[in-house]
């Protein structure tokens, strides 16, 4: 079976190996042949040992090391015992960051599952989707509603369902401003969910003009290019907007966390997505005399995953996606550290 793994000395890039087994199923799990797997920024942050080191953490698989991926869509090949509850073989499912939980602790019973404290995250703590073949809790593995393209599926399985609930956290209403710091995978889901589901004005900010002109196409009216010489980003947004009632961080650059709560009306909500390295800088005065919140958003649950899904299945979202080659992996991270993909890469498994 051919996986992408991460490798023994964290550097941020992946081993392809063609020997790998999915583990032994056990009671409530399912094997899954995957059609196509997305690459996330998370999975270079995996692959580089940012939140320590996946070959060593969560559950082991043998000899082999941890396989990336959560932006996975497959189908059911076969089911352990007690998974026919769940799933039956045919089913398409996707494979997300939230792979599961204990399913009984104060997080998962009140609508907060992804911050159970025995979490299972895919790529992460338990192999991942970049692969042939993965294992998934039947219980957690989300379906993907007939007339969803599996392709786009791929993409709301972490990017889209990400920015839907970080809206949902921002507590975006119909008529608002949003700004959205960073245009890439998930920021152009952000523009999308923002402007044809939540109804709220969008202004996008990135370096990349044909991310800009995307975002454009996805109904953001007002761009900013953060690299013209001496803009300056925050007065832009406050000039164009009055400030934004929220401001979404897609960004991996602590740099456009400032930005962004410079960016804020007063009662304004910043809300950090993005996850660069460090701390974010925050104005003491500002925070106080505006009333600031910040506040976090994980990924999200299996209720927000079916209803982001349910949004594309409409056709009110389509992420921007383009199918790689496996054995290109290494290139398409470097072009995603270097930010030129627009949209997503997303990794053919059909025709292997
Ligand atoms: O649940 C979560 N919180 C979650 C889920 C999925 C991903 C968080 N993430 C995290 C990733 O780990 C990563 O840190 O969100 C971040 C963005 O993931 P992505 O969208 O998959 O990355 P990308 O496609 O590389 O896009 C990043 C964009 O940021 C722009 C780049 O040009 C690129 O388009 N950017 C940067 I770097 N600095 C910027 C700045 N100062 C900036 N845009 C605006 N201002
Ligand atoms: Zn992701």
């Amino acid at each position: 079976m051919k996986a992408a793994v991460v490798r023994e000395k964290n550097d941020g890039f992946v081993d392809l190996i063609d020997d790998w087994q999915p583990r032994a199923l056990g009671f409530g799990d399912a094997l899954v042949d995957v059609e196509y797997c997305g690459l996330c920024h998370t999975d270079l942050h995996c692959a580089s040992g940012d939140f320590g080191d996946p070959n060593t953490l969560g559950e082991r698989n043998g000899n082999f090391r941890r396989v990336i991926g959560h932006e996975g869509v497959g189908i059911v090949s076969k089911l352990g015992e007690g998974a026919d509850d769940y799933l039956k073989v045919g089913d398409r499912v996707s494979i997300a960051w939230f792979y599961g939980a204990c399913g009984v602790c104060d997080y998962c019973v009140s609508g907060n599952e992804t911050f159970c404290r025995k979490v299972r995250n895919s790529g992460y703590t338990v192999d991942g989707a970049m692969a042939q073949q993965v294992v998934v809790d039947a219980k957690y593995a989300v379906k993907v509603p007939a007339g969803l393209d599996p392709v786009e599926a791929s993409s709301i399985t972490c990017a889209g369902v990400t920015m839907y609930k970080s809206l949902k956290v921002g507590e975006t209403k119909p008529g608002q401003w949003v700004s959205v710091h960073g245009a890439g995978g998930l920021g152009n889901l952000a523009v999308q969910y923002a402007h044809n589901v939540f109804g709220a004005h969008v202004v996008v900010i990135d370096g990349n003009p044909d991310k800009l002109e995307a975002a454009k196409e996805n109904g953001a009216e007002v761009l900013i290019n953060r690299k013209q010489p001496g803009i300056d980003v925050a007065a832009e947004i406050q000039k164009a907007t009055g400030g934004v009632n929220n401001a979404q961080v897609t960004a991996v650059n602590d740099a456009a966390f400032k930005q962004a709560v410079d960016s804020l009306r007063p009662m304004g909500k910043l809300v950090a997505v993005a996850l660069p390295q460090g701390d974010m800088s925050l104005n003491i005065v500002k925070t106080v005399l505006d009333g600031i919140e910040v506040r976090g958003s994980l990924v999200g649950t299996r209720g927000d995953l079916k209803e982001a899904f349910q949004f594309g299945a409409e056709g009110k979202v389509h992420p921007i996606v383009e199918k790689a080659d496996f054995n290109d992996l290494n290139d398409v991270i470097q072009e995603m550290k270097n930010g030129s993909i627009t949209g997503r890469k997303v990794f053919d498994f059909t025709h292997m």
